[in-house]
């Protein structure tokens, strides 16, 4: 917190964004209050009608069986359900080791337009921070910052002065404090209705390459996170919906653009297979769908096919498709309850049909956003 929002207090502590409102969410760290705190601090966020940032220094420790926060396994897919919400700062873990094992990530490799940043952390001169000693009786001596094709920014984080519980100034280090220093840039973008996504573009693409590489068998080149203003980047925005349709049931379609993830009033199909159209209002040029689905599977098939057009045949209220024009394809085999897919597209339209298979649940969405230019 202090890095991210503390006041200048005269002891070296000064945060990135002063004063900035902060919701401290302390948790036990056992998988069930992770799991449980993850998926109350999204709903929280949708209850205020928030859209914002959750900086997350925790990952596995080093040696664990099992990595709970891959995509697929329990607290990978909690993340992913609040990247609904919220744009998710990881810390990369602090064990000389590649970053997949240990925090989130699609088993060899991070996930772009997935609201998801792993964080690895730097030096002062902008290296993979060497072995560091932590002040014992607070923090654990960290080996170096993780590594590997996870990592998808990096911040600095050695030797940085903290207050501790009693109050006093240590020195510490390690990838706990970088992730929220890009926690924090990515809080300067836009304003309470900004989509993780969109932050994530910003704090990418405001990222430059610091001339160094990571060091390790992958030897990465590090991108160190920085801020520069919204103007400078064109991302892809979110765009405003005029209007949706579909021919497969017409129950809840506003529920597919209101804002709305987690609420339980939803689209269905009605079956396996299901197509709602969305209307922009006139033609834009397209980057890509993300839709939030409801699904009773753990795991299996789902396929979607996304169409482009400007013409549109509306046959009754809210029944509508428009002619066949697949503008791209994704298939996926890693679907839960409330979790997210971003679907790249191109092209100028006005229209966005999106077809889908889900071959082991029921076919639903929470919510659906398109983004262009
Ligand atoms: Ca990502
Ligand atoms: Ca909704």
């Amino acid at each position: 917190m202090s890095i991210a929002a503390a006041q200048r207090n005269w002891s070296k502590i000064r945060g990135l964004n002063p004063g900035q409102p902060v919701v401290h969410y302390g948790i036990v760290l056992s998988q069930p209050q992770i799991h449980d705190s993850l998926a109350t601090i999204s709903s929280m966020a949708e209850w205020a009608n928030q859209f914002s940032t959750l900086n997350f220094s925790i990952n596995e420790p080093d040696g664990a069986p099992t990595n709970r926060f891959r995509h697929v396994q329990d607290l990978g897919r909690v993340m992913r359900r609040a990247s609904g919400r919220l744009m998710i700062a990881q810390s990369a873990g602090n064990f000389n080791m590649n970053a997949c094992n240990v925090a989130f990530g699609y088993d060899t490799s991070a996930g772009t337009n997935d609201g998801i940043l792993v964080v690895g952390c730097t030096d002062k001169y902008d290296y993979r921070y060497p072995v560091t000693a932590n002040p014992e009786s607070y923090y654990f001596t960290e080996k170096q910052s993780n590594y590997g094709p996870c990592i998808e920014v990096w911040a600095p984080g050695q030797s940085m002065t903290t207050t501790v519980g009693n109050g006093s100034v240590v020195t510490a280090t390690g990838t706990s404090f970088a992730a929220p220093v890009v926690a924090a840039l990515a809080g300067r973008y836009g304003d309470a209705t900004t989509r993780p996504i969109e932050r994530e573009a910003y704090i990418k693409e405001a990222a430059d390459w610091t001339g160094h590489y990571d060091g390790s068998s992958f030897n990465l080149p590090i991108y160190r996170a920085k801020y520069s203003p919204p103007y400078w980047h064109n991302i892809p925005k979110r765009l405003p919906v005029t209007g949706v349709y579909s021919i497969s049931s017409t129950t809840n379609l506003n529920k597919l653009v209101d804002e709305k993830f987690y609420d339980g009033i939803d689209w269905n199909a009605g079956g396996g297979w299901g197509s709602i159209v969305i209307d922009l209002g006139s033609a834009k040029n397209l980057t890509g769908v993300r839709v939030m689905i409801r699904s009773s599977a753990n795991g299996g098939t789902l396929n979607f096919a996304v169409h482009g057009g400007n013409t549109i045949n509306v046959t009754a209220p809210g029944v509508a498709t428009i002619p066949n024009n697949p503008i791209a394809y994704q298939g996926s085999n890693d679907q839960f309850d409330l979790v997210p897919y971003y679907i790249p597209i191109s092209g100028n339209y006005r229209y966005v049909m999106l077809e889908a298979s889900n071959a082991a649940s029921w076919l639903s969405y929470s919510e659906v956003e398109v983004y262009g230019r």
